[in-house]
């Protein structure tokens, strides 16, 4: 048999073999028979010294000839071999759109988040910015600026989380509006959230890590009345237009005169229920005018400008609203409480 007989079966006898390869792996044992260095073709390539010197460059080209058409042979098996594999795997995995969908859990808002933007809402609607601070703070700015000397009881080391001398964890949100204040751009109308800290035994009515709602208000002519309006005003869009308030005389440091407020149950209406003890009002928040030292330290002039504060807990809020009657379920983080909110 001569060389061009000889490749013209190796070629013929290769095409059978692509043709009955049923997979990947079977056609690259093929391709190794005849193509890898011990195969086939490259086995009659070795024996070309045994041809006639001028007879080389011919069996040369026909060599490279049947090694280009087992290679396209190969190439062309391999695609529809491919192409296969992918109408298989296709098939299997048909998607049924008809098949209801799978239920994605969805998180819920935090009470303390749902009563937070509640309150938020109603301040804004009055034209007031919610401001943020830092919550690790100067001793100055939670306690001195705000009319709180060096003796006074609510330094004490007991209730504030104090870091050094001077810097601590801030006790109140109030060093918010004491910084917003020195910036000096009146006048002001803000409500400063945030998580405050105090050294408190954890029990239904108390954490060591809580959070408040304080608001300010600085302008000219501001008096004691503009602080009840807002607060009833208030009151009646957090527990409905119903809603009665009573002022009590307190006192706060930074506040002069100060107030409790007290809502009338939203329960009972005031008649006196278990939800209120009885009394037919429940607490909500402190409040008063600023006092003229606090206005003086953070750089307003009292004779000219007068403001209003308050204060209220969130936690609270979120209890009273919500009817929970102990604080600690708000930081349980557990799935079966929240989701009822
Ligand atoms: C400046 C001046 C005055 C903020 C005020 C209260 C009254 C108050 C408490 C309520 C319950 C805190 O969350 S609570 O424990 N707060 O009663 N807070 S007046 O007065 C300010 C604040 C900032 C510059």
């Amino acid at each position: 048999m001569d060389m061009k007989e000889k490749l013209q079966e190796l070629a013929e006898t290769a095409k059978a073999r692509i043709e009955e390869s049923e997979g990947l792996d079977k056609l690259n044992d093929v391709r190794v028979a005849y193509l890898g260095k011990k195969g086939e073709l490259t086995a009659i390539l070795k024996s070309m010294k045994e041809v006639a010197p001028e007879e080389r460059p011919k069996v040369g080209q026909l060599v490279n000839e049947t090694r280009a058409r087992i290679e396209a042979l190969l190439e062309e098996s391999r695609k529809k071999l491919e192409e296969t594999i992918r109408e298989e795997k296709l098939k299997a995995e048909v998607i049924d759109v008809t098949l209801p969908a799978k239920k994605s859990l969805i998180g819920h808002r935090h009470p303390n988040t749902i009563a937070l933007e509640e309150v938020e809402r109603i301040f804004i609607g009055m034209g007031y910015e919610v401001v943020e601070g830092p919550e690790v703070e100067y001793a100055d700015y939670n306690f001195t600026k705000l009319n709180i000397p060096e003796d006074h009881p609510a330094r004490d080391e007991q209730d504030t989380f104090f870091i050094n001398d001077s810097i601590l964890l801030r006790s109140q949100t109030s060093p918010v509006q004491a910084r917003t204040m020195e910036k000096g751009k009146l006048p002001i109308r803000m409500i400063a959230p945030g998580r405050v800290f105090r050294s408190d035994e954890v029990d239904a009515t108390h954490s060591p890590s809580f959070h408040q709602i304080e608001g300010l208000v600085i302008d000219k002519n501001i008096t004691f009345a503009d602080l009840k309006g807002t607060l009833e005003e208030f009151a009646k869009e957090l527990f409905g237009p119903e809603t009665k308030t009573k002022f009590r005389p307190h006192h706060f440091p930074f506040t002069e005169p100060s107030a409790e407020v007290d809502v009338s149950c939203f329960k009972c209406g005031g008649a006196g229920c278990r939800f209120c003890k009885g009394s037919g009002w429940i607490e909500i928040l402190g409040c008063g005018t600023v006092h003229p030292n606090v206005l003086r330290m953070c750089g307003i002039d009292p004779e000219e400008y007068t403001g209003f504060a308050f204060g209220v807990g969130l936690e609270r809020i979120a209890l009273l609203k919500y009817e929970i009657d102990d604080m600690r379920l708000l930081y349980e983080n557990d799935i079966r409480f929240l989701k009822q909110f």
